[in-house]
């Protein structure tokens, strides 16, 4: 784990000297004007914020660190002995430091996670006092924000730490929150749906998505390197997404991280943000139940044409920054095809690959017909009978916290200042278009 610390106290210093020399040199240069289509509009298209783990491309997709999603889960190192997998633990330390971890360095994460990783008594108390009505999401919420009671960055502040050592604790922070989570989440999924009943311990020799996948009570070996690939492609996507974005913004009053985690999850709870695999998987039912596990390719175009005209989008499908089928949804496939190919939910999404293109296209005004992540994670879960659809938005949010955490870390490290756009009054908003 310390292997992290070690890159970024070298890492840190250089970037830091290139942030000012840019600011200094540069700093009244514009990257564009502001159309009222982006102030009006959601901040959309706007190039405001500043990303070092990853970045996006409309046609390639995800990137990490430079480097295609793909290419991220075919180099990351296989730690467990019989994983086809890199962990989630390696995605940390590429996300965080810039290079890919060598497999000790992997190795090394998941050792310092499962000793970091016991959640205090408090917490367990918090969380077994919550009623089972509470959405899992809002309950993951509650929890991250009530750890800050531990948090070193915290009792690093009140002592007075110095600005250029704020980091340090960002991270210790991240590190003991992440090690933490699986433990947390696995306790709401049991305590929502199994009656409170299960492992709550970590075990020494098993990695985070083992440790997670064994308390979630699915310790199959298959299920737990689906969880690895989940973990390691759902971590981050830029930084103005709602997840990464609530936490940059609440990060720069200096709040810790606990809190900013959980100001992340709120805004994952959305509908339009990390709820979307779980409506894809209530359509895939309703298809199902409508016209059967095998059912023609007419018989698909119609069903999907009566979504259509019954107003609704078809969930899964559609992006607001890509303009291709999603690389993650297609190494999803690709495990599918490894590892379950004959699963009725899987075989049905392979074919809408192909299908719901063909009809979206037609609209004539759909930006991107191909699927997105959250057009497959649904039936693979389901086929390790994970059925529990209020719980997916957990696992994403499990995930995401290596994204936003990393993201974290380095906005400490270069000083990011509070982030306080400035509004205008729909009066000053006229004078501008007159202006104009
Ligand atoms: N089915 C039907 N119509 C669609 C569509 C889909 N999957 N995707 C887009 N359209 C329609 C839009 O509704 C819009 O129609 P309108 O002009 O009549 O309102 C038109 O095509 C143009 O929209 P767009 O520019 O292609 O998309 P956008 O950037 O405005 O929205 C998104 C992107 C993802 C919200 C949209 O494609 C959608 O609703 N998809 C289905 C839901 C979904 O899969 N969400 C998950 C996204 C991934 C994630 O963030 N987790």
């Amino acid at each position: 784990g310390d292997g992290i610390k070690a890159k970024l106290e070298k890492a840190i210093p250089q970037q830091r000297e290139y942030f000012l020399g840019i600011k200094c040199l540069h700093g009244k240069t514009s990257i564009g004007n502001i159309p009222v289509n982006s102030v009006m509009g959601g901040m959309r298209g706007l190039p405001l914020l500043i990303c070092l783990t990853s970045s996006l491309h409309p046609t390639k997709g995800i990137f990490y660190r430079g480097m295609p999603i793909k290419d991220v889960c075919a180099k990351l190192p296989r730690v467990k002995k019989g994983s086809s997998e890199g962990t989630p633990e390696g995605a940390f330390f590429f996300l965080t430091t810039g290079s890919m971890p060598t497999k000790e360095e992997a190795q090394g994460v998941t050792n310092e996670w499962n000793k970091r990783g016991k959640v205090p008594d408090y917490c367990l108390k918090m969380l077994d006092s919550l009623d089972k009505k509470i959405h899992p999401m809002a309950q993951l919420s509650a929890a991250s924000a009530c750890l800050n009671l531990n948090s070193k960055f915290v009792e690093a502040y009140k002592k007075g730490a110095k600005r250029a050592d704020y980091w340090q604790y960002v991270y210790e922070d991240s590190m003991n929150l992440c090690a933490m989570l699986p433990t947390v989440a696995a306790i709401i999924y049991t305590n929502v749906f199994k009656g409170g009943k299960g492992c709550r311990e970590l075990n020494k020799d098993q990695d985070w998505s083992g440790n997670y996948s064994t308390m979630l009570g699915l310790p199959d070996e298959d299920f737990i390197d689906l969880m690895r690939l989940y973990m390691v492609i759902h971590a981050d996507h830029e930084s103005g997404n709602v997840s990464a974005h609530a936490s940059h913004l609440v990060g720069s009053a200096l709040s810790d991280p606990y809190l900013c985690y959980s100001a992340s999850m709120c805004g994952l709870a959305g509908p339009l943000h990390g709820l979307a695999n779980q409506e894809v998987l209530v359509w895939l039912t309703k298809l199902r139940k409508a016209i059967g596990d095998e059912p023609s390719d007419e018989e698909i175009k119609k069903f999907i044409d009566d979504t259509l005209k019954g107003g609704q989008v078809i969930p899964g499908f559609g992006h607001a920054v890509l303009r291709d089928t999603d690389p993650r949804f297609t190494l999803q496939n690709e495990f599918a095809m490894k590892h379950c190919k004959d699963d009725p939910g899987v075989k049905l999404v392979t074919r809408l690959w192909k299908i719901v293109p063909e009809v979206l296209k037609k609209l004539g005004k759909v930006a991107n017909p191909f699927p997105n992540v959250d057009a497959h994670s649904g039936v693979l879960l389901q086929h390790y009978c994970l059925m529990e659809m209020n719980y997916y938005t957990v696992l994403f949010g499990v995930s995401r916290a290596l994204g936003v955490l990393s993201q974290l870390i380095w906005s400490r490290a270069l000083g990011y200042p509070l982030e306080r756009p400035k509004s205008i009054s729909t009066s000053d908003l006229c004078t501008f278009i007159q202006k104009a």
